[in-house]
């Protein structure tokens, strides 16, 4: 029997200032008991949300250089996770990447925008090949933002029904992946809430989330990666779903409690230890 931590294979940019992408991903599946291998598409100064100019080192060729080496020294990845990249080309890497582990957990985290917003780094092309990515997924996890651009529909600024958020998660699902979680979601009845659907028993989940009246970045990554990490230790959808609730809203609520820059992304250092503990979850409901 097996009993070395499960491994991944992270395929996301390294950000310097701003916390978010391989620089949160890191340490937030490493408490969690999952080995973390970063890919790095990309070497940031900082985020690309305001910061001033970015330095930007681009690593398209260690996509493939990595996966080679991996590929002809027979190692092994239990999960595949892709999020942000910077390039058509780079989603193509991916896609081989996704296709050289045919048995590992696929996991597309669809970074592509925010608040009704497509990231500057983005273009159309981009979302059609990441329309590609996203068949091939198990798991995906885009926030409303990138829901909606997925299914090439105008960003939905109301409040959904249970019926209308039920059926935004089937359309995704049928693009292609088991699971599909979308996160930020304002519901009719008053409240965000983050909405998962697990295809294989037909079921769909709420999990409300508090109001914090500011945003910060890289809470997506920081949320996709626990519920990767949860997935590979043996959670079920809402499990995992309630434990990147719990940790996120943690996050942006002690932050917002130092009143920080925003721009500077969630303290987790002072919250990583939440995520030894997976009784430190959210509650979930059936939606
Ligand atoms: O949090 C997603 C993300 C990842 N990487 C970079 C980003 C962002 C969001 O702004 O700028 C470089």
């Amino acid at each position: 029997m097996n009993h070395r931590p499960a491994r991944v294979a992270a395929i996301h940019d390294l950000s310097g200032f701003g916390r978010c992408s391989l620089s949160v991903i890191l340490p937030t599946l490493s408490t969690m008991g999952v080995q973390v291998c970063p890919v790095p598409t990309a070497i940031l100064s900082s985020h690309t949300g305001g910061l001033g100019e970015v330095e930007f080192r681009d690593l398209t060729s260690f996509i493939p250089a990595s996966l080679e080496h991996y590929q002809r020294l027979g190692l092994d990845f239990e999960c595949v996770y892709s999020g942000f990249l910077g390039s058509e080309e780079q989603i193509d890497h991916c896609k081989k990447y996704f296709a050289s582990y045919p048995e590992a957990l696929a996991v597309v985290d669809p970074v592509m925008g925010d608040h009704g917003k497509a990231y500057r780094t983005y273009t159309e092309a981009m979302r059609n090949r990441l329309g590609e990515l996203v068949q091939v997924a198990d798991v995906i996890t885009p926030n409303l933002t990138e829901a909606c651009m997925l299914l090439k529909i105008p960003y939905i600024s109301e409040g959904l029904t249970r019926q209308e958020a039920r059926s935004l998660l089937a359309k995704l699902g049928e693009l292609g992946p088991n699971f599909v979680v979308v996160t930020g979601v304002q519901l009719a009845t008053g409240g965000m809430a983050n909405i998962g659907y697990d295809k294989g028993n037909n079921s769909y989940w709420v999990v409300p989330c508090d109001y914090v009246p500011v945003s910060y970045p890289g809470t997506g990554d920081l949320f996709a990666s626990v519920l990767t990490g949860a997935f590979l230790t043996g959670d079920s959808l809402p499990i995992a779903m309630g434990r990147a609730t719990y940790f996120v809203e943690r996050c942006i609520k002690t932050t917002f409690s130092y009143s920080s820059d925003t721009r500077y992304g969630v303290m987790l250092e002072k919250e990583l230890s939440v995520l030894t503990d997976s009784a430190n979850q959210k509650d979930f409901s059936l939606l």
